[in-house]
């Protein structure tokens, strides 16, 4: 590695509406971090959906030959109740069915896709940049804890993990106690939080925190105004399915405005002053509840010491994080 950069990013995926505006909120900082990889995994749509929906951001950026993405797994390690379909929320191939902006037949854009398994993939690139690598992961766990089961040491070569995932207080958006990306793959989350946690820093962003930060509907609506600009216009189409789900929606859930919760991860990785007030707690995923399977469980009162460590943030810097939302489409 010649070139020096601030970061050195793989970001695992499940594209996704609002995994969108983090892919590219990413590579608009590009100057100053590099994107290492794109790993998809299956979870708000498709895992084949994934796959060209991060290519397809990849073009919108001209950074088809710099970033390569690699597709991993499809499903929760043991699927035993069916998967949540949010086809409603995020359109049937993940980024509300927009026709691509970019005219490229998907066999052109598929030949960018690498051959190697995205689980590989990871054990790999931790080795490459050993001590250096920053992992975030806005998706189902899958990939994380496969990677971690081949390859136990991957965590103490990692530099951080930041994951968008779970709830502190448990208000769950899939579940009553359960949020979606833990409730697809339990498993998964489990084994990652628990396998990661000792071994390098892991940071949560809880489903919680990005609603009580979301930022206002007519800031929302004014930020994606600009219709001469290619980024903002296919952030907009994209974004649409989304936000017809949640602007009208008659519950309190998005009375504050639009939660894209993935970009909060993304923002206080790439900043860290977007996140206030860190507070490291111990946590567990719920494996066999009835009513709360995927559910996390947080020690709030220290009772339990065998809990993995993670650090919350009780709040968001909002300015500075608009102002990242805002330099995505510059
Ligand atoms: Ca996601």
């Amino acid at each position: 590695m010649n070139e020096e950069f601030e970061k050195y990013i793989l970001h695992d995926c499940d594209t996704g509406a609002d995994d969108a505006i983090a892919v590219m909120m990413l590579l608009s900082h590009s100057h100053r971090v590099k994107a290492v990889a794109l790993t998809c995994v299956g979870g708000n749509t498709k895992l084949n959906d994934v796959v060209m929906n991060n290519l397809r951001l990849l073009k919108l950026y001209n950074m088809l030959d710099k970033v390569p993405v690699y597709k991993g797994c499809g499903g929760p390690i043991l699927p035993v109740i069916p998967v949540a379909q949010v086809c409603h929320i995020h359109g049937s191939d993940g980024m509300g069915d927009v026709p691509s902006m970019e005219p490229a037949a998907s066999d052109d854009l598929l030949q960018n896709l690498q051959e190697e398994h995205a689980v590989n993939a990871i054990i790999r690139i931790s080795k490459e940049y050993n001590g250096k690598l920053s992992i975030i992961a806005t998706g189902p766990l899958t990939n994380l804890a496969m990677a971690v089961r081949l390859d136990p040491e991957l965590p103490s070569r990692l530099k951080e993990i930041f994951i968008m995932g779970g709830t502190r207080l448990g208000k769950g958006n899939t579940t009553p106690a359960a949020e979606f990306n833990f409730h697809f793959d339990p498993e998964g989350a489990h084994m990652t939080l628990s396998s990661y946690a000792k071994k390098c820093a892991v940071h949560l962003i809880d489903y919680e925190v990005t609603l009580d930060y979301a930022v206002s509907w007519p800031w929302f609506h004014h930020w994606l105004s600009d219709n001469k600009n290619k980024k903002t216009k296919f952030a907009k189409a994209i974004l649409e399915t989304l936000r017809a789900y949640c602007e009208v929606k008659e519950t309190k859930e998005w009375e504050r405005g639009m939660s894209l919760c993935d970009a909060y991860a993304m923002a206080i990785l790439l900043n860290s002053a977007v996140g206030l007030e860190p507070k490291q707690l111990g946590v567990a995923v719920e494996l066999s509840g009835f009513f709360s399977r995927g559910s996390l469980v947080v020690d709030h009162f220290n009772r339990k010491n065998n809990f993995s460590p993670v650090t919350f943030y009780e709040g968001i810097d909002l300015d500075l994080y608009k102002k990242l939302l805002i330099d995505t489409f510059l």
